[in-house]
């Protein structure tokens, strides 16, 4: 840090303001967490020096003697963790890891069944406007108006009738379990692979806390830095052996592993992929199940205040780390909602809520979720304490100077990265 400071003074300033925020701030926005300082120490470390397109001694650059040793430990790691046949743990983001799953086992054109991005799903399970709407043909299912919970039914029959080369399970504001078990039996009836995108509960479904999609799935995606608690990027799970083309050269491991590189990919983020292994590292260690068990308990915490404050939420509360509030009937938007907590210092975002009436730059929802609070340390006593500042400020629609202060006096007690 020293030397960014004397180098690039304004960078160095500008990192230092964000350490400000980050600590000063309730951050409650549902995929984000804080690494560890080992997991920062190996991102920000001397592999990113590297060029090491290829895999672990199959390089097309030399001197990778060491990074292939990182390399490997990372997927021998994230093996022993998810239970995985095989792992590549080069994908960048969860975006290039749905892009490359969905490389390895359709051709452009075919279709796939996936989440709808309004009821819950994600940008990349075949939104319009992203690649995967442009790419694939997508069809989306849903959850069911009365329930909110995933319609099943609609699945299967959607699945029937379309006969898709995927079924695609996984969400990104869903906060019930999902069944890959009941996703895994559509999927057979209809001879389609089964990929799960696990992103948002991979740090759970590690802890054991949520059904695990590894057992039942062709293909799993996931970022690494939201429940799971590693740095930004993402990997992907597969089994070895492809159920649908038995006769092709490539098995599905294979298939994926070229679908990242040279498919979609160049050089690997090294530096990235070691601070994944650091965290994967840390992921089966036994207080990791602890530190999964209080975001759920935590989050219950959050679902009984709301409940008591006459807040809606879709589906009613919650089995995991995240809560999506329905403010519409507080006679406010999510945007403003947004804008009024960070103002109290509580970060959350803006979210859309099923059959919303509104739009997506201003929906009718606000997602919270409880990761990175937990990682904190804050326990039942101080979320009770946040929820109650969220309803007042929902609620009067104002951010008081009085509740900022409360946060950021709440969150000093919290130190993060003190080494820092
Ligand atoms: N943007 C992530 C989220 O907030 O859920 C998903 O990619």
């Amino acid at each position: 840090m020293l030397n960014l400071k004397n180098s690039d003074p304004k960078i160095s300033e500008i990192l230092a303001k964000e350490l400000h925020r980050q600590r000063q701030g309730a951050e409650m926005i549902a995929s984000e967490n804080f690494v560890s300082l080992a997991v920062l120490e190996a991102a920000g470390s001397v592999l990113t020096n590297k060029y090491a397109e290829g895999y672990p001694s199959k390089r097309y650059y030399g001197g990778n003697e060491f990074i292939d040793q990182a390399e490997q430990l990372a997927i021998e790691r994230a093996q022993k963790l998810f239970g995985a046949e095989h792992v590549n743990v080069q994908p960048h983001a969860g975006s290039q890891a749905n892009m490359e799953a969905y490389f390895a086992l359709a051709e452009l054109g075919d279709t796939i069944l996936g989440f709808s991005l309004a009821h819950g799903g994600h940008l990349t399970h075949g939104h319009p406007v992203n690649f995967s709407g442009k790419f694939y043909n997508f069809i989306h299912y849903g959850v069911a108006e009365k329930t909110e919970l995933i319609d099943l039914n609609q699945v299967r029959d959607l699945a029937k009738k379309n006969k898709p080369k995927i079924i695609l399970a996984g969400a990104s504001a869903y906060s019930r379990k999902i069944d890959f078990k009941i996703f895994k039996e559509i999927a057979d009836e209809v001879g389609a692979y089964l990929l799960v995108d696990m992103a948002h509960i991979a740090g759970l479904v590690a802890a054991g806390l949520h059904p695990d999609p590894v057992p039942y799935a062709d293909v799993v995606t996931t970022t690494t830095h939201k429940t799971l608690r590693g740095p930004r990027g993402a990997m992907i799970l597969s089994k070895t052996e492809d159920r649908l083309d038995p006769d092709n050269k490539k098995n599905l491991a294979q298939k994926i592993d070229s679908a990242v590189f040279p498919g979609m990919q160049g050089g690997p983020l090294e530096h990235i992929i070691a601070a994944k292994a650091v965290a994967f590292g840390e992921a089966l260690q036994p207080e990791f199940k602890d530190y999964q068990t209080q975001v759920i308990k935590n989050c219950k915490v959050l679902e009984n205040n709301f409940r008591a404050a006459g807040i809606r939420m879709v589906s009613d509360g919650t089995d995991n780390h995240l809560l999506l509030l329905d403010i519409s009937n507080l006679g406010l938007g999510g945007k403003e909602a947004e804008t009024l907590l960070d103002q109290v210092h509580i970060f959350t975002n803006k979210n859309m809520i099923p059959f919303d009436q509104r739009k997506p730059v201003d929906p009718s929802g606000i997602r919270l979720g409880t990761a990175a609070l937990t990682t904190r340390g804050l326990k039942e006593k101080e979320i009770e304490l946040i929820a109650s500042i969220i309803i007042k400020t929902l609620k009067e629609k104002r951010a008081k100077e009085e509740n900022k202060n409360k946060i950021i006096e709440l969150m000093k007690q919290f130190e993060l990265y003190p080494q820092l």
